[in-house]
């Protein structure tokens, strides 16, 4: 690490020494009076073949090492040493910073076309920007990442609880998709803790009738919760359950449903049919997609294949508490454009939040 900010910091100083010297000789024969009539005049920071090769120098050390984006942002904008009254940033200026980010952004587990396309945006942001002396340049190139991330992860807002507080005809039915182990069920037992604590009834479709022992571990649940859950036996019609829970909700005026589902292989043609049929037979208002926030590539895939097969609503991202880098966080609202609802933080009913873009923000650039 220290080579490389070695290397990065010979390089800033030269091109720093560089500017230095241009404004010098303009202060030379401008007047601080003049300059303020004189309209502002651009300098532009030219690339020498020198500092060519240092670049190249500096992209070798960094294939090998870690990299920080926080600390490399804060690298490449001490362009903002140099006392030009105004610098126009050019592409090959920033070549070295967006190198830096797009490295940084897979290591966060952000899918490859997604972070081209990130940096792609930012250097269109930044490209003929002009920069003022004094001007914080440190926070404006974070500024500018921040709003261009921040700007791919806008979706559409699901506000739960007015949604369901504002169905005319009750019972609001809300299914759990996804791939087996990631978190179906424990994330219906927190959201259903959530809502009871809102002061809404739940009841549940014990609709995953093919993993041994998901009945059980359902109903584990629904005894400390204080929950009804509606099941048939193992190997039956999923459907068939979720239309019986339905049913039991609206005689007994229960606000919410929450159907459980298996999760095989997304390629699993017979588990797409059984969604299929549960989505047909109970009309869910709210189709929510359970992954593992730090499956990467495959939770995308996963997800697109579900979408395209059943018809995603909106994400909830589990086991944010591990592993979790937040790139893939990115890529999914990037790529899907569809709100991520809730992250899981732990193994406990309180360990569901809101899910905040700065909570991605913060993970992958610091
Ligand atoms: N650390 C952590 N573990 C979780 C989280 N959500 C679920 N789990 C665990 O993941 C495992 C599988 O969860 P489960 O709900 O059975 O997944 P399902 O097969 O999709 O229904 C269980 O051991 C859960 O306790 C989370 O947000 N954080
Ligand atoms: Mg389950």
């Amino acid at each position: 690490m220290s080579l490389l900010f070695d290397l990065l910091k010979k390089k800033l100083s030269g091109f720093r020494e560089k500017l230095k010297k241009k404004v010098e000789v303009e202060e030379e024969t401008v007047s601080e009076e003049t300059i303020a009539e004189k309209p502002r005049e651009e300098v532009v920071v030219e690339e020498t073949q020198e500092e060519a090769a240092e670049e190249k120098a500096v992209e070798a050390v960094e294939k090998e090492k870690p990299r920080e984006l926080k600390a490399k942002v804060s690298a490449a904008s001490k362009l903002k040493r140099a006392f030009g009254r105004e610098i126009t940033i050019q592409e090959k200026n920033l070549k070295g910073l967006l190198w830096e980010l797009e490295l940084s952004l897979l290591e966060s587990d952000v899918e490859q076309t997604t972070s081209e396309e990130i940096c792609r945006e930012i250097k269109q942001r930044l490209s003929g920007k002009k920069i003022r002396r004094k001007e914080d340049i440190d926070g404006m190139l974070k500024k500018e990442i921040r709003d261009a991330l921040l700007s791919m992860m806008e979706t559409e807002e699901i506000k739960l609880l007015r949604e369901i507080k504002n169905k005319k005809e009750k019972p609001y039915r809300i299914l759990f998709l996804g791939p087996n182990g990631a978190g179906k069920t424990t994330t219906m037992a927190k959201l259903s803790h959530l809502l009871q604590s809102k002061g809404l009834k739940v009841i549940w479709s014990a609709s995953d009738t093919f993993r041994a022992a998901s009945i059980e571990q359902l109903e584990k649940h629904a005894e400390k919760l204080g929950i009804r859950v509606v099941k048939h036996s193992y190997g039956a019609d999923p459907a068939a359950v979720a239309f019986d829970a339905i049913k039991a909700a609206q005689s007994k005026g229960i606000d919410v449903v929450m159907i459980d589902s298996a999760g095989r292989q997304e390629t699993d043609k017979n588990l797409m049919k059984e969604l299929q049929k549960i989505v047909r037979v109970g009309q869910p208002d709210l189709k929510l997609y359970v992954g593992e926030a730090f499956t990467g590539q495959a939770l995308l895939q996963q997800a697109q294949e579900y979408d395209k097969m059943i018809g995603i609503d909106a994400f909830v991202l589990t086991k944010v508490d591990t592993d979790a880098k937040g790139g893939t966080i990115i890529s999914l609202l990037y790529k899907m454009k569809k709100p991520v609802l809730f992250v899981g933080t732990g193994q406990e009913y309180k360990d569901l939040q809101r899910f905040e873009p700065e909570f991605v923000l913060k993970r992958v650039i610091g």
